[in-house]
């Protein structure tokens, strides 16, 4: 049996970061959807951060995205979200919306271009500076739609001279978080495909850069535990970007197309002890809501990485081994599968008592009148955000 209060200690320390573009319109290449109330600035944006932190509890941090969140003065930023109980996560950059970049960014046969996508990498680390933040994360859009293109190799020569410059640009407690991504835009290569050569980017960076697994980044059928199992044992893994999948890079509520991919993630992370923010991995949400209403959207995803974490730590560890060691097949598997069979919102409803919070976020977060009063006071909001 797992030991219930141990459980409950790991649930209450747990943190996830909320994206601040998940709070902003967002849509498909096809059409955006504009809500009402939706933040109009960075700080209305954070604004509504706190709101999930506060019904949720574990969601003190918002990362933040440049420029959709250039602001003058980050100082300034960062004490608001302290005035709001929140601080500023990861800085992610953006080297895929600008003309310039329809041949890539730091992979870009162009030198000019290649200085321009690096000097605004470095322009970010400015920011952290200002910002407090540790995590630098990097996603490049960078790649060919056709083979003959450009010379795959000279790219990954490219890439690794702008990741050492940026590497070499951070402060001792900052890191980059190097992220992955099979496909999109580029259809025919990518210039991070995937985790090994996210990994293997990292390793020639030094310790103080890990891969972002981003979980809607795979091929269909990619076992994306074994990837957290890897990475961990080779100390590799900084951070996630959560959301959910049932083609490609939807971006939809993590846990909502496979709640038991998470659960497997999360015990994976629960296994190799990962789980504190003591350990360093950053759980981030990267999603957009199209349809659905963004905060209590947002709220929903926390929960279900909770329930999915409750669940993992849930596993009896000791049969599970029992079983594993003895070579039992079915018996292994059934503990894994008890475990994940559970209804742990009892639990987390308690966890959230315990901490002074409603039982009930969505519930406690409509009854606030929030959504409401967003509706009613922020007019014209349409920040950038994808495909806005
Ligand atoms: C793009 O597909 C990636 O998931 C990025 O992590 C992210 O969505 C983008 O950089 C927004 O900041
Ligand atoms: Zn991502
Ligand atoms: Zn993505």
């Amino acid at each position: 049996m797992a030991d219930l209060a141990a459980v409950k200690r790991a649930l209450t320390a747990q943190r996830i970061e909320t994206p601040s573009w998940a709070y902003g319109n967002s849509g498909t290449r096809f059409k955006v959807f504009a809500q009402p109330g939706v933040p109009r600035n960075p700080e209305e944006k954070l604004a509504d951060a706190a709101e999930v932190h506060r019904y949720t509890g574990v969601a003190p941090a918002v990362a933040l995205h440049i420029p959709w969140d250039k602001v003058d003065d980050y100082a300034k930023l960062n004490a608001y979200a302290e005035s709001l109980g929140i601080e500023i996560g990861a800085i992610n950059t953006n080297v895929f919306q600008d003309d310039d970049y329809k041949l890539g960014s730091v992979t870009n046969p162009d030198p000019r271009i290649r200085r321009k996508a690096t000097d605004h990498l470095l322009e970010a680390v400015d920011i952290m500076d200002q910002t407090g933040s540790r995590d630098l994360k990097l996603w490049f859009s960078d790649g060919l739609n056709y083979p003959g293109q450009d010379d795959l190799r000279n790219r990954q020569d490219r890439l690794a001279a702008a990741l050492r410059e940026t590497y070499d640009r951070l402060g001792d407690h900052q890191r980059i978080l190097l992220e992955y991504k099979l496909f999109e835009p580029a259809f025919y290569a990518t210039d991070v495909p995937d985790w090994g050569t996210s990994y293997a980017h990292c390793i020639e960076l030094g310790e103080r850069a890990t891969v972002c697994i981003d979980t809607g980044h795979h091929a269909p059928g990619t076992n994306i535990e074994f990837i957290v199992a890897f990475l961990l044992r080779q100390k590799k893994l900084g951070a996630f970007d959560f959301n959910s999948r049932f083609y490609a890079d939807d971006d939809l509520m993590v846990g909502s197309a496979d709640p038991f991919q998470l659960f497997r993630i999360m015990y994976e992370i629960v296994r190799g002890d990962a789980l504190n923010p003591a350990y360093g991995i950053s759980f981030m949400l990267d999603q957009c809501h199209n349809i659905e209403r963004k905060i209590p959207a947002i709220i929903r995803s926390v929960m279900n990485v909770q329930e999915a974490t409750a669940k993992a730590l849930l596993v009896d560890r000791d049969a599970l081994t029992r079983a594993q060691d003895a070579g039992d097949v079915l018996e292994a598997n059934a503990v894994l599968m008890d475990a994940y069979n559970t209804d742990v919102r009892p639990l987390l409803a308690e966890v959230r008592t315990d901490a002074g919070l409603d039982p009930d976020p969505i519930g406690a977060y409509r009854r606030s009148g929030h959504d409401e009063k967003i509706i009613a006071t922020r007019v014209g909001g349409n920040q950038a955000g994808w495909g806005a």
